[in-house]
């Protein structure tokens, strides 16, 4: 039997089957995303909820020791922690002109919460990597089927991968934690992926299966879907899968089309982040892109995890609409485009977004 997920009230729903959640990024009150307010990105129905004790992980592929891990071995290995930002690489499609296919997504499909697990590379490590090795396909238990015009597969599983150096580097986690509590079943309980620095989609979870590969993987989600058109190496423009996120600011106060009042002082509010990279700097334009002014960043750049900012507006005292906007740049030199580059499509949507209000003054 099939039950349905409780939709929590502080959620934005944007599809219940299969359940997509949107956190209402103007409630943003801190740098953890509580397991409560944390997106839900799925594609399938969520797998049947199953007992920690009853999992177990396959290891597979090219490896010299193929095995089969059980939850209880994978918690007594050395566990690390650490706090990364995710972000669905749809987050902001509903900004899109002309409408985009897929989840409309606004400013919530992010989050940044504290996972704890054990490093992918001590589990390949285990498993004896051969020669020739080049991905590690990540596979979850959900599984469906995609309705293709062309073709279709049949039923398949949610699955990723990610290049051998990135999997073996060490801060990939296979996490069992969220926020120091088990997985909750939405994120993918027991165990979960995290790729930190990289787009959700990479960080499967419900994880069942590793498949160690000597040949790019070429799955639905890496290249049918999460993928864009880019040109590299000089070779024709191609499907390329989506890895790494782009640096990028939110506003999440004001909120789009709020009242603010004449001549007062307004703390306007958000984070940055910058995917492998640093948040340099956050800029602040209150007059539609003229001016730019630097934001606070409240607290120093820790790899991987989203920058709050602040800055004060000193709010004019004569009523009007205004835009504001909020401009992100690493410490690489990339900054946010002013415009959605057609090749991205449906993903990477890291534009400068105007937020419009009004200031009305305090007699209105
Ligand atoms: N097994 C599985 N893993 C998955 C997905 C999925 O549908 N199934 N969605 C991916 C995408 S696109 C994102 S953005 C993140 C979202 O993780 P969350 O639901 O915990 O926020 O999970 C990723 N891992
Ligand atoms: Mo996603």
């Amino acid at each position: 039997m099939n039950v349905q997920p409780l939709v929590p009230a502080e959620m934005i729903l944007r599809e219940r089957n299969p359940l997509n959640l949107e956190f209402p990024f103007s409630t943003l009150d801190g740098p953890i995303t509580p397991d409560a307010r944390f997106y839900v990105r799925n594609h399938f129905p969520e797998p049947p909820v199953r007992e920690a004790h009853q999992w177990k992980l396959k290891i597979e592929g090219a490896v010299s020791r193929p095995f089969e891990l059980s939850y209880d071995a994978l918690v007594t290995m050395p566990t690390h922690t650490l706090t990364a930002t995710m972000e669905c690489a749809g987050n902001g499609r509903a900004f899109l002109a002309p409408k985009q296919e897929g989840v409309q997504w606004e400013l919530g499909a992010v989050g940044t919460a504290t996972w704890t697990g054990v490093r992918l590379a001590d589990v390949l490590n285990r498993a004896r990597i051969r020669d020739g090795a080049v991905e590690v396909v990540l596979e979850g238990a959900d599984k469906g089927e995609i309705k293709e015009k062309l073709s279709s597969p049949g039923e398949i599983h949610f699955a990723r991968s990610v290049p051998l150096q990135k999997a073996l580097a060490g801060d990939v986690l296979l996490a069992f934690q969220m926020n120091g509590e088990p997985l909750p079943h939405a994120h993918g309980h027991p165990v979960r992926a995290i790729v930190p620095g990289w787009y959700g989609m990479a960080s499967v979870k419900w994880l069942e299966r590793i498949v160690v590969t000597r040949a790019s993987f070429t799955g639905y989600f890496q290249t049918a879907d999460y993928s864009y058109w880019e040109s590299r190496d000089g070779l024709p423009i191609q499907m390329t899968p989506i890895t790494e996120m782009q640096v990028k600011a939110e506003i999440a106060r004001p909120a789009a089309h709020e009242f603010i009042q004449a001549g007062t002082i307004y703390h306007m509010r958000g984070a940055a982040w910058a995917g492998e990279s640093d948040v340099a700097q956050v800029e602040i334009s209150t007059d539609s892109g003229s001016v730019w002014r630097q934001a606070r960043l409240l607290g120093p750049t820790v790899r991987y995890t989203w920058c709050l900012w602040e800055y004060e507006w000193h709010v004019p005292e004569r009523a009007g609409n205004h835009t504001l906007m909020a401009r992100a740049s690493d410490v690489i030199g990339c900054a946010q485009p002013f415009e959605h580059a057609k090749a991205r499509g449906r993903y990477l949507i890291t534009h400068v977004l105007p937020i419009p209000v009004e200031v009305r003054d305090s007699n209105h």
